[in-house]
Order: structure tokens, then C-alpha cells, then sequence
């Protein structure tokens, strides 16, 4: 029998040692970099790699009973978002939602009255109210800015009087990742990271990355902070599609800048063409769904381009859901790098295909390969829908995937808002823990 002799067994036990040692070190190097080094936020991806940021007890962390939310929006815009953000923090238990909001736009009440919450919203005011609120109410442990860039601005002197004598927590939620170099909301927005009570929150990990790489790090204070991936996606009764029309849908401003609709334009015949081989009296109707001056149709194509014009939320959501492919035909690629397109997840709200590149899959994280058609490279949009319009039961199961992966965003969503929350709460000491 083989025995191992001592100065064997002795190599043994330091490769052993250096087995065990050399990744902790490395884990620990790791950790430590999560926690205190800015740059690690690009982690911080909608999937959960906050998770490993484990010095934060996480789940364990109690929060405080009423946890008071004030949800913050005071430009009118982002509807969409305010509707995202007010469904995740709402599914925080024992927690209380104070809105202040500029204004209700194209009956999005109707979806948000819908939801199902474990924090109710209890009273909705005017975001100019905040001032006031800040010496009447009894003051919040979460903010969430729904247009941080604006509401930095107009509600300033509130939120400073929240900064200097509350514990808040601010998510700031930003929509233009190139316009956080300098600027009077920048300040603000340092004078909360300086205290460590700010996460900055984008609309995709794209974004995040963008805030992060190319912005953030040309501040000259090296204060560390989180900046988070938040696909804002909410919940919406959906008619059940009709059949018959092969319906392409782009959604959004009817501005040329923002859409490339010439382009789609020129070859929506191809698709047209396509759909008559078929000979099942099927049509094509391009619908534009958006508001703005309406780009000029060719004569052509005029009977198959329909403009639904100023639809409140809950029949856009219908309208879309039975879409064949969501068209977002970016007219720049600022779409792949510093702003979030809201066609992305209004196609998942509405549970249908949307028509990707790999550029788009890689920037949009969030959005599942199942769930999408793909364009091939050197193809254009309108050549691989011509490609694509035959396959039918495909369709079924993308449109499948497709509200299969705003469902998983959506409780994802939840859960990770309640860990930011959690974290916030834990550095703050909210809850005395003996
Ligand atoms: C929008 O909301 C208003 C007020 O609640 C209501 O009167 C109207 O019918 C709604 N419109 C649609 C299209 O649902
Ligand atoms: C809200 O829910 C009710 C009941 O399910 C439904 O009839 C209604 O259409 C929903 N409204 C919206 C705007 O989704
Ligand atoms: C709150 O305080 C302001 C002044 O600080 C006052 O004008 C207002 O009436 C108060 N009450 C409410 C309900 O806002
Ligand atoms: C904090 O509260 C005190 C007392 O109400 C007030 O005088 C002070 O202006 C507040 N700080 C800020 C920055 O608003
Ligand atoms: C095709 O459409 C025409 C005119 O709308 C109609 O008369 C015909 O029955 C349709 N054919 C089929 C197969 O649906
Ligand atoms: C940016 C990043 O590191 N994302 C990772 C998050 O975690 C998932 C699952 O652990 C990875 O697949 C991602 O690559």
C-alpha cells in the first residue's frame, strides 16, 4: 500500500492552503470592489448581480413599518416609467405610496388603478405640492424621481429640505445618460452622493454603463454610489389579437429624428408583395402609433399606413398587443448607447415581437432572444419581414415569450427594488436592529 511520506503530504497541504487562500483573496478583492468601487456598478444589471454585493445582509434586512414612498414626477412626460415605478415599489410590503405628479395623461389612472399592490397608493398631488409636504406630512424613507434630470430642478428646494433633515433615499431615475457631466441638477445630484443616499436608476443596462463609463467618471469626486438597470415594464389587460391583417407597428414622436420611416417607407412594398403571394385576401397595415407632425406617404403605400393618433394608454397597449412586429427602426444609434427607446418595452407591456438586431439584443438585456424576430446582417428591416411574414406559429410563440418575459421582468422588477430598498434601509439604519 502506497503511504504518503511527510514532505509529500507537506506539498500537499500548501497547494491546499494556496487552494483555498488565492480565491478568497480574490473574492475578497471582489467584494470589496463591489462595494466600494463605482465602476463595479456596471454589474448592476436588471439581473440580480447586485446579489453579489454580499457584505448587504440582502433579504434579512427588516424595513420599517409604514415604509413611507413618495413617487415624484414634475415634468408630465414618462407616463410609462411613473407606471413602471409605481407597480415595483408597490409590490414592497407595509409600504405606503405618496405620488406627486405634474398631471394625468391619456388615462393612464385606468392601468395603474389595476394593479395589484402590496403598497397602496394613498394620495395623489400635484408635484408642486412637494414643497408643502415637506412641512405637513410626515417625511418619506424612499424618493423615487421618475425624471431625475427635471425634477432635480423644479423641486430643488423641497428635495434639499429632504437631503438636510430626513434619512430619505433617493432613486433617481435618468433618461439621458450623456447629460449627467455638469449642470444644476448634477450638483444636487452629488450633494446625495456625497451622503451615500442616492442610486441612480437607467432604463436599460445600456444606459447604466453609458451614466457610468462615459459620464460619471468625468466628475472629479471618486465617492462611490449605485447606479442601477430598471426595464420599466408594467402590467396592462390585453385584448386577444385579432387575425387577418399582418400588422407591423412603430410607436413614439412622429419626428424623422427619432424614427427612420423613409426608409421603411421605400420598402414596405417587399413586405406588401410577400403577404398578396399568400392569396389568403390577407393586407398589411403599417400603424404608426405616436403623436407629432406626421411624416409624408408615399402614394403607394398610403392605404396600408395607418396614423392612430393621441390613443389614451389602454388601447395603445390593445392596439399594439396584436401587432405581427414591433418596428423601432432608431433613426440613431444614440438608441444603442445613451437613451433607452420606449418601443422596447412597450412591445413587452403589449406582449409582442419586436423586430431586433444583435445590437439591439446587446444593448437591451433585458429583452429574451425568443421573444423577438431577428434581422440578419445586411438585411433591413422591411427585407427580413418579408423574410418573416409567413411564419405563423412562430408568431404565436414569440408573442408567448414575449408576455412570458414582461411577466419575469416584472417580478424581477419587484425584487429588486426591494433589495435596493432594503440596502438603503440597512445603510441608514432605518430599523434599530439590537
Ligand atoms: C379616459 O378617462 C376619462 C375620465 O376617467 C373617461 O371619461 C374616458 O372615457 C376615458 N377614455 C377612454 C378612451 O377610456
Ligand atoms: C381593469 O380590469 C378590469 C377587470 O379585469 C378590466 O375589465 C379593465 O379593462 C381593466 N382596465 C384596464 C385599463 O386595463
Ligand atoms: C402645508 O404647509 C403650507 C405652508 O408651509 C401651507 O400653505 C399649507 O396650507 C399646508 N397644508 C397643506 C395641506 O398643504
Ligand atoms: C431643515 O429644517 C430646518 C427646520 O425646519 C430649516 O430651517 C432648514 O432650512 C431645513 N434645511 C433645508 C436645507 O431646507
Ligand atoms: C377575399 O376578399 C374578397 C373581397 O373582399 C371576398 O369577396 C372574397 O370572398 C375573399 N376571399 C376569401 C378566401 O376570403
Ligand atoms: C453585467 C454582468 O455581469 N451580467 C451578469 C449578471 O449575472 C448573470 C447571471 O449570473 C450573468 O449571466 C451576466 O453576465
Amino acid at each position: 500500500m502506497p503511504t504518503i511520506s511527510f514532505p509529500q503530504f507537506q506539498r500537499l497541504q500548501s497547494f491546499v492552503w494556496l487552494l483555498t487562500v488565492v480565491p478568497l483573496f480574490f473574492l475578497f478583492v471582489l467584494w470589496s470592489n463591489l462595494d466600494h468601487d463605482y465602476l463595479s456598478n456596471t454589474l448592476s444589471s436588471w439581473q440580480l448581480n447586485t446579489t453579489r454585493i454580499l457584505r448587504f445582509p440582502g433579504h434579512n434586512v427588516p424595513l420599517p413599518d409604514p415604509l413611507k414612498i413618495w413617487i415624484l414626477e414634475s415634468t408630465g412626460s414618462h407616463d410609462e416609467v411613473r407606471a413602471a415605478l409605481v407597480h415595483s415599489f408597490g409590490g414592497i410590503e407595509h409600504g405606503e405610496i405618496t405620488m406627486f405628479r405634474l398631471m394625468e395623461r391619456w388615462n393612464i389612472t385606468d392601468i395603474m388603478d389595476n394593479y395589484t399592490m402590496e403598497a397602496p397608493v394613498q394620495s395623489i398631488r400635484g408635484s408642486q405640492s412637494l414643497k408643502h409636504a415637506v412641512h405637513n406630512l410626515s417625511l418619506p424613507h424612499v424618493i423615487v424621481s421618475t425624471t431625475c434630470e427635471a425634477d432635480l430642478k423644479n423641486e430643488a428646494e423641497a428635495l434639499r429640505y429632504l437631503l438636510a433633515n430626513s434619512s430619505a433615499h433617493l432613486f433617481c431615475t435618468f433618461h439621458h445618460a450623456d447629460r449627467w457631466v455638469k449642470g444644476a441638477h448634477v450638483e444636487h445630484a452629488r450633494e446625495w452622493v456625497e451622503k451615500g443616499r442616492i442610486d441612480f436608476v437607467g432604463l436599460s443596462k445600456h444606459t447604466v454603463d453609458f451614466f457610468v463609463k462615459n459620464t460619471a467618471s468625468q466628475w472629479d469626486s471618486r465617492t462611490p454610489f449605485k447606479a442601477r438597470a430598471y426595464p420599466p415594464v408594467f402590467p396592462v389587460q390585453l385584448a386577444e389579437p385579432e387575425t387577418g391583417t399582418v400588422h407591423l407597428a412603430m410607436q413614439g414622436d412622429y419626428s424623422p429624428h427619432r424614427r427612420n420611416y423613409r426608409s421603411i417607407f421605400r420598402e414596405l412594398d417587399k413586405v406588401i408583395t410577400k403577404v398578396e403571394e399568400f392569396g389568403d385576401n390577407e393586407t398589411v397595415g403599417l400603424r404608426l402609433l405616436g403623436h407629432g407632425k406626421k411624416p409624408k406617404v408615399p402614394k403607394k403605400i398610403k392605404k396600408n399606413v395607418h396614423f392612430d393618433e393621441r390613443l389614451t394608454y389602454p388601447d395603445f397597449y390593445s392596439l399594439l398587443s396584436t401587432s405581427f412586429a414591433v418596428l423601432p427602426a432608431f433613426a440613431s444609434s444614440g438608441y444603442l448607447d445613451r437613451k433607452a427607446s420606449s418601443t422596447i418595452p412597450a412591445a413587452l407591456i403589449a406582449g409582442a415581437p419586436v423586430l431586433a438586431s444583435e445590437q439591439i439584443l446587446a444593448a437591451y438585456t433585458y429583452l429574451p432572444r425568443e421573444a423577438v424576430w431577428m434581422v440578419k446582417p445586411g438585411e433591413t428591416e422591411m427585407t427580413a419581414m418579408a423574410r418573416l411574414v409567413g411564419h405563423r406559429s412562430e408568431y404565436l410563440r414569440k408573442r408567448e415569450a414575449s408576455r412570458r418575459a414582461a411577466i419575469d421582468i416584472m417580478e424581477a422588477n419587484r425584487r429588486n427594488v426591494r433589495k435596493w430598498v432594503a440596502e438603503a434601509s440597512w445603510k441608514a439604519n432605518w430599523v434599530e436592529t439590537p
